[in-house]
């Protein structure tokens, strides 16, 4: 029986992602783990995604949810604002500055993520097509496009306004998805950023817990 006042979500029960914190779990995991909220996972098959249980959570049958006494969420970018919303850590006190914070989010969401998951979605499903270099190298230039204005706007900041928000948490995690396409060495104060996100205790222990589930699913199979 779960304690109503802890916050449970879902993960996979098995990442395809073999642990590497790729799963949008992490987003939600790390937002809990930098304000210091304990929480439970209920762990999910794909098969169980897709069952009327989950689907009363998640009509998308995805993974994460978010349950919170009464409180259902889905999309990790609502739960990720919902957590920066009701703990101090994660959105600065100033309006203005609040605001802004919160635009980053969207822009991690809206304007980063899109072509970072054409780009997966291309080199997944389309690889063995006649046509996969010329619409590899489209998407490559659209990325390298957001990727070009973001390194410029960042500069040699830190974080993308002021102090560390859910803004850079929510980019971080959208930008560490191209790692293993070679774009983000292209942009090295955007590697830099990525790894400042991936250094800081919070990212490390929700890393951690990911990765143990991982681990102990391996062992049991
Ligand atoms: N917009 C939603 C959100 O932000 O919460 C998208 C949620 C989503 O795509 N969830 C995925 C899911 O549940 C898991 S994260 N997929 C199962 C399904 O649709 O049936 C996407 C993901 C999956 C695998 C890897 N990987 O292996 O590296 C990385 C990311």
């Amino acid at each position: 029986m779960s304690n109503p006042l802890i916050p449970t979500i879902t993960a996979f029960r098995s990442s395809p992602d073999r642990g590497q914190g790729l799963a949008r779990d992490m987003r939600v995991r790390w937002a809990l783990e930098e304000v210091g909220q304990p929480y439970e996972v209920r762990l999910v098959s794909f098969a169980e995604m897709k069952q009327p249980g989950h689907l009363a959570l998640h009509p998308f049958g995805q993974i994460p949810t978010y349950e919170e006494g009464g409180l259902v969420l889905f999309e990790s970018g609502a739960i990720v604002l919902h957590i920066a919303q009701h703990h101090a850590g994660l959105l600065p006190d100033d309006a203005h500055a609040r605001a802004r914070a919160i635009t980053w989010m969207f822009a991690s969401l809206n304007t980063m993520e899109p072509c970072i998951l054409d780009l997966q979605n291309a080199v997944l499903l389309e690889r063995d097509k006649s046509w996969f270099a010329q619409r590899l190298s489209v998407v490559h230039d659209r990325v390298r496009k957001q990727m070009g204005i973001l390194s410029g706007r960042l500069g040699h900041a830190d974080w993308l306004d002021g102090a560390f928000s859910a803004g850079d948490l929510m980019m971080v995690e959208v930008l560490l998805r191209l790692r293993a396409s070679g774009l983000l060495d292209e942009y090295p104060n955007l590697a830099a950023y990525v790894a400042r996100g991936e250094a800081r205790p919070a990212y490390q222990r929700a890393f951690a817990a990911q990765l143990a589930v991982f681990t102990a699913n391996q062992s049991t199979s």
